[in-house]
């Protein structure tokens, strides 16, 4: 459908998913995706610029619909003929005829069955069940209970997310009936992603508790590495006394200042559960070739155990 080699999506991160890292994966065979996140339509192109001038394979852009500039954006991939739009944050079915019409593939991720299903009616190509062991914002259900809910609701494709690190996960998610997986926090550590260096000595020090989410009191929980940012946002929000005002303004800035100062003290490292299984820096093509080799080396390894 992509015209991609492997059925291996690169996440698209806020401050963490530009053009290089994108053109790097896509390049591997992958599908790398541009992130989107708050930029005006500016940067977006000029993001989207650079990813052409480096590969010459599909590529995607992400659009967190809660961007106050998702408008501009929306037109923007069309008028680039992008080839694929994965959203993120809300329900893009307002947006997914225009798409269309300009011949994107249009992947929203869900954390639902519900969602799934009014996207599907509304004209996607294909969906991302993405379940909370993810970074940033999340849903409620995990990946192993939401993915074969979703593939059992809708009859497009479902893309796995949430937890997925290595070969193992992606056979995993295989299993349940994906066709695809999506990767964020294992891509974060790839030699192009542009983040602090900082950023990625946590992901590789991270253990498996080492993630928090906060902002679930306000309708947006966030999965990051505990931080002292993480920490005193957690501490604010458990006072009742504290308002939404306090807790915007400590969180503005936050993801710029960790991704790209590598402030440990104020800033936010969004990061999934699966940090603890990110264990070295390397190029994005050495990634995706071990999750397809470890993936299929285990699946035929278990069919040869099944046949007998
Ligand atoms: O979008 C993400 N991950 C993100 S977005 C982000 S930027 C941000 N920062 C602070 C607060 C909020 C956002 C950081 N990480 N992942 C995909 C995702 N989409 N997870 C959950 C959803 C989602 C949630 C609700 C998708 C659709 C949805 O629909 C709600 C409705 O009823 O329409």
């Amino acid at each position: 459908m992509l015209g991609i080699e492997y059925p291996i999506f690169q996440g698209g991160m806020a401050w963490v998913s530009e053009a290089k890292l994108a053109a790097a994966v896509s390049n591997a065979g992958g599908l790398g995706i541009i992130s989107a996140m708050n930029a005006n339509a500016d940067y977006v192109r000029q993001q989207i610029k650079a990813c052409k001038s480096m590969t010459d394979k599909p590529f995607g852009v992400n659009i967190m619909l809660l961007s106050p500039f998702v408008d501009e954006v929306v037109q923007l991939v069309c008028e680039e003929h992008v080839p694929v739009v994965t959203t993120g944050a809300g329900n893009p079915a307002k947006y997914i005829p225009v798409w269309r019409e300009a011949g994107i593939a249009v992947i929203p991720v869900v954390p639902s069955v519900a969602i799934a299903e009014r996207v599907e009616r509304a004209g996607a190509s294909a969906v991302i069940a993405e379940g909370g062991e993810s970074g940033g914002h999340i849903g409620e259900l995990n990946t192993m209970a939401l993915v074969p809910q979703v593939v059992d609701a809708v009859s497009i494709p479902v893309i796995a997310a949430g937890g997925i690190a290595d070969g193992r996960g992606m056979a995993a998610a295989l299993m349940l009936g994906a066709e695809g997986v999506q990767c964020g926090t294992r891509f974060l550590c790839a030699e192009e992603c542009q983040v602090h260096e900082a950023y990625k000595q946590k992901v590789l020090s991270a253990g498996d508790t080492d993630t928090l989410v906060t902002g679930r009191g306000s309708g947006h929980p966030v999965r990051a590495l505990k931080t002292p940012f993480t920490r005193k946002f957690a501490k604010l929000e458990a006072n009742p006394a504290t308002t939404q005002e306090e807790l915007d303004k400590l969180g503005t800035g936050a993801l710029r200042r960790g991704s790209q100062e590598g402030d440990d003290v104020t800033g936010c490292f969004m990061a999934g559960q699966s940090a603890g299984l990110v264990k070295r820096i390397e190029p994005a093509a050495d990634i995706v070739r071990e999750y397809m080799n470890d993936c299929c080396r285990l699946l035929k390894s278990n069919a040869l155990v099944i046949e007998g």
